[in-house]
């Protein structure tokens, strides 16, 4: 175990962090949509034997990779597993992909501060006409909000594992638990609000198609944090003592927790504070739904709480999704600054500073090409159609390569670390899991059929998107 190397200060700690990882953008707004879109309960019943019969290996795997190597993922992949050209491209793989999605998740961050600012000083109204948000992307305002916010991330960042990472958790997880309950019994005791929970929750098993089912893994794998090198890096920040076993399983019961809780509040704020709204109006994006959808739910509050009472319930909601992002942000930034403090033997403030050089500028690219700069926002065509840069990227990162980094995970810890090296890394911290059902399913899972199920979304994904 190395000496020098940071580590969260407690269980608890690492917990929050990886929790505050895996809550972000994709859970608490994507999935209740999702969700009652796509089969309601039905949905949520599929999502939730993915999440604990798929997702939950993989994450382990990825915890005890990173604990054993006490390395982010390229000194994770070539220290268990010798020198290979194949393993360190498995490795780089998973420190390009946070870089990639770590600026289309800024991009999105950024404009999330951008509504929390603007609700905050009283134009909820203005915000609530759909046409606002495409005049607010391509405004000066975007570069502002840019630099607050990359401005947040660094001072995390830079305060390092345990006084920036984990302190922030343990911070802004508490107040995003509370605003969340508070805002759910707030929506639930409104006019109409059990018409949304069923919208939500009713079961419509006709609605589940394959590609549904894709949906859902898709949408698991992206809200645990895998395939981003993420919670191998996290896990690298523990020592001996921390039972990753049930740490991973914490974690996934609270972002799935998260994730349904946050469909408690959204649905049924839908129903109740604008019932001229019909709900199939929602939008499958998340972004769409956050940024031209709800503003208009809020306003209609205004009736019966006024306009400050509907500004402050749409405060506590950007705020809520803001912090959740920041966490998130946050861990995906620090796989590439921990690359090149590990690899490289950079300083943290040297790594952030080559970080803020080289994806800001892919984030500035990001940002105009929503109509700013035409280069960027016609940037290439495929599928028949023009693609902005933030569509390339966001369609090979997020969709493309999360589980083909998901696979390589797989048949690296089965077939070259060694299922029993993997079992006595997930035994430390005395869980008896040696001899457990859980040590026979999760080896027997991770070699056989979790890879091929990613090699079969990963060839899908290319097939359906690209072509
Ligand atoms: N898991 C987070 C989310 O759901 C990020 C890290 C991708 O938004």
């Amino acid at each position: 175990m190395s000496a020098n190397r940071e580590h969260f200060s407690s269980r608890i700690g690492f917990i929050l962090a990886a929790a505050g990882s895996a809550v972000g953008i994709g859970n608490l707004v994507g999935f209740p949509v999702n969700a009652a879109k796509n089969g309601g309960g039905a949905f949520l019943l599929i999502y939730a034997i993915f999440v604990f019969l798929i997702c939950l290996p993989v994450m382990m795997a990825e915890m005890a990779m990173g604990r054993k190597s006490q390395k982010e993922p390229v000194g994770a992949f070539t220290f268990l597993g010798g020198e290979s050209k194949l393993w360190s491209f498995a490795g780089l793989l998973g420190v390009i992909t946070p870089f990639m999605i770590g600026v289309f998740y800024m991009v999105i961050t950024v404009w999330l501060f951008g509504y929390l600012v603007m609700i905050l000083g009283g134009n909820l109204d203005y915000l609530a006409d759909p046409s606002s948000f495409g005049t607010f992307i391509n405004s000066g305002w975007v570069f502002l909000a840019l630099i607050v916010v990359a401005g947040i991330v660094n001072f995390i960042l830079l305060a390092g594992v345990k006084d920036g990472i984990e302190k922030a958790a343990k911070i802004l997880m508490p107040s995003l638990f509370i605003m969340l309950v508070a805002l759910v019994i707030f929506v639930l005791f409104q006019d109409n609000a059990m018409a949304g929970v069923e919208f939500f929750v009713i079961p419509e098993f006709d609605k589940i198609t394959p590609s549904v089912v894709n949906g859902a893994l898709s949408q698991a794998f992206f809200s645990l944090s895998l395939g981003m090198g993420i919670l191998i890096t996290y896990g690298s920040y523990i020592d001996k003592r921390t039972d990753i076993v049930g740490s991973a399983k914490l974690v996934a019961i609270t972002d799935t927790a998260v994730a349904f809780t946050a469909g408690l509040m959204i649905l049924p704020a839908v129903f109740s504070f604008n019932p001229d709204v019909n709900p199939t109006e929602l939008s499958d994006s998340s972004v769409s739904l956050i940024f031209t959808f709800l503003p208009k739910i809020f306003l209609a509050l205004q009736v019966s709480i006024g306009y400050v009472g509907a500004s402050i319930v749409a405060g506590a909601f950007f705020l809520l999704v803001f912090f959740a992002a920041i966490t998130s942000l946050v861990s995906i930034i620090e796989v590439p600054v921990s690359y090149l403090v590990t690899e490289k033997k950079f300083t943290r403030k040297k790594s952030l500073i080559a970080l803020l050089a080289t994806a800001g500028i892919l984030t500035l690219f990001a940002t105009v090409s929503f109509g700013m700069v035409a280069f960027f926002t016609e940037f290439v065509s495929y599928a028949g159609a023009p693609k902005s840069f933030f569509d390339v990227i966001y369609d090979i990162f997020y969709d493309t390569i999360l589980p083909l980094n998901g696979l390589l995970v797989c048949l690296f810890v089965s077939y070259r670390w060694k299922q029993k090296k993997l079992s006595e890394e997930l035994a430390e911290g005395g869980n008896n899991y040696i001899g457990s059902l859980s040590e026979k399913y999760i080896n027997f899972a991770l070699s056989t059929f979790i890879p091929v199920i990613l090699l079969g979304i990963f060839l899908n994904t290319v097939a359906v998107k690209f072509f």
